[in-house]
């Protein structure tokens, strides 16, 4: 729609409805930028309808970029790459502390754009609704990757991220996690297709998070290990931790694996509640494949093969249904244990690399890996 177009439909619209206001600086539906001032600017004064688009390059803002602004179901706020475009915004001129990208609005679609080197979490998404993040990489921050927080946090979907390297040397590797769905509530939420992975703390991790979220198809790898020579290194390395700070929560986590995290490769992490998880892989984990003592996970069709602690960690509470620890249940063999196609490129549309690592060809145990 043309500008001029644009401004008919309003005077149109004013005219019918007698009360309508002219918008003081209406911004064209789409946006096209190539250099941060012009960035920031675009998110800021987004409105329902905005389509971004960054075109290739690495951009370096110097403050948080930013938005309150809310898109609608109906027409969503659009950030996305140009085209087919590479598109890496880096942390490395922000202030100490900082974060790159900070959402507090609701009805965004993010796609296909790097966030790296932040000097604190790369992304948060603070009392969102409806947002959707595809093929997002967050990588090399000092702190979480991506992070959805605050109350109110309902039906955000993140498919296909990549987030590694993440590491917070105040805190010696604390808390960096790769996806964080912390300190909040809101119903409705996915994280699906995620690669998370040599971050210093944990995979995921569920903290004082007190509505279920679900996890499908992810890889959460390598996590917790100490890979900055950090003498008081203090990361937990867990590669889902679902859960804590008493919250009582049905998580659900289906068709995903965990191998080579220095903690455990799943863990209610005190939380009581109703965790399912089903048909995952936990391999070569330091810790426990299932560390379930406390609460009431409902584990089923999964396999635990070579983790340090051994197979599963599970209290009374806890019901266990065909997984390669219950009575009767064989034990896969898996067609490959080199993790390196892991880290492979991602299929054109965001998919997990195409791997045997780890699977087994098993129907009724374990990951397929994909
Ligand atoms: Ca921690
Ligand atoms: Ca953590």
């Amino acid at each position: 729609m043309s500008r001029r177009t644009a401004l008919t439909a309003v005077a149109a619209l004013t005219l019918g409805a007698g009360l309508a206001v002219l918008p003081t600086q209406a911004q064209a539906a789409t946006v096209v930028v190539s250099n941060s001032t012009d960035l920031s600017n675009a998110i800021k004064n987004a409105t329902a309808g905005t389509v971004i688009q960054v075109r290739a390059g690495t951009y370096y803002p110097t403050a948080t970029l930013q938005s309150t602004a809310n898109g609608t179901s109906s027409s969503p706020v659009t950030l996305t790459a140009y085209g087919s475009e590479t598109v890496k915004i880096d942390g490395s001129s922000l202030p100490d502390g900082d974060w790159i990208f900070k959402l507090t609005a609701d009805y965004w679609n993010v796609s296909d754009i790097t966030f790296q080197n932040s000097p604190d979490s790369a992304v948060v998404c603070q009392s969102c609704t409806g947002t959707n993040w595809n093929n997002i990489k967050t990588i090399n921050g000092g702190d979480s990757g991506f992070t959805l927080t605050g109350d109110g946090t309902v039906n955000n979907t993140v498919k296909n991220i990549d987030s590694y390297g993440h590491y917070d040397a105040a805190n010696h590797g604390e808390n960096a996690d790769g996806v964080a769905v912390k300190f909040g509530s809101g119903t409705g939420n996915l994280i699906t297709g995620a690669r998370l992975y040599n971050n210093s703390d944990d995979g995921i991790d569920f903290w004082s998070f007190s509505s279920p979220v679900t996890i499908e198809h992810t890889w959460s790898f390598g996590n917790g290990v100490n890979r900055w020579s950090d003498s008081a290194f203090a990361g937990d390395g867990n590669g889902y931790k679902l859960g804590g700070d008493g919250e009582v929560v049905a998580h659900v986590v289906n068709n995903s694996a965990a191998w080579g995290n220095a903690g455990n490769g799943f863990t209610e992490n005190s939380n009581k509640g109703a965790i399912v998880i089903n048909r995952t892989t936990a391999y070569a984990n330091s810790k426990w494949g299932y560390y379930f003592a406390t609460g009431a996970a409902k584990l089923g069709k999964n396999l635990a093969v070579s983790n340090g602690g051994g197979a599963v960690s599970k209290g009374s509470s806890v019901t266990s249904s065909g997984n390669n620890w219950d009575s009767g249940v064989s034990t896969p063999a898996f067609r490959s244990t080199d993790a390196s196609s892991a880290y492979n490129a991602r299929g054109s549309s965001g998919t997990l690399p195409t791997t045997t690592f780890l699977t087994t060809g098993s129907t009724t145990v374990g990951a397929t890996m994909d």
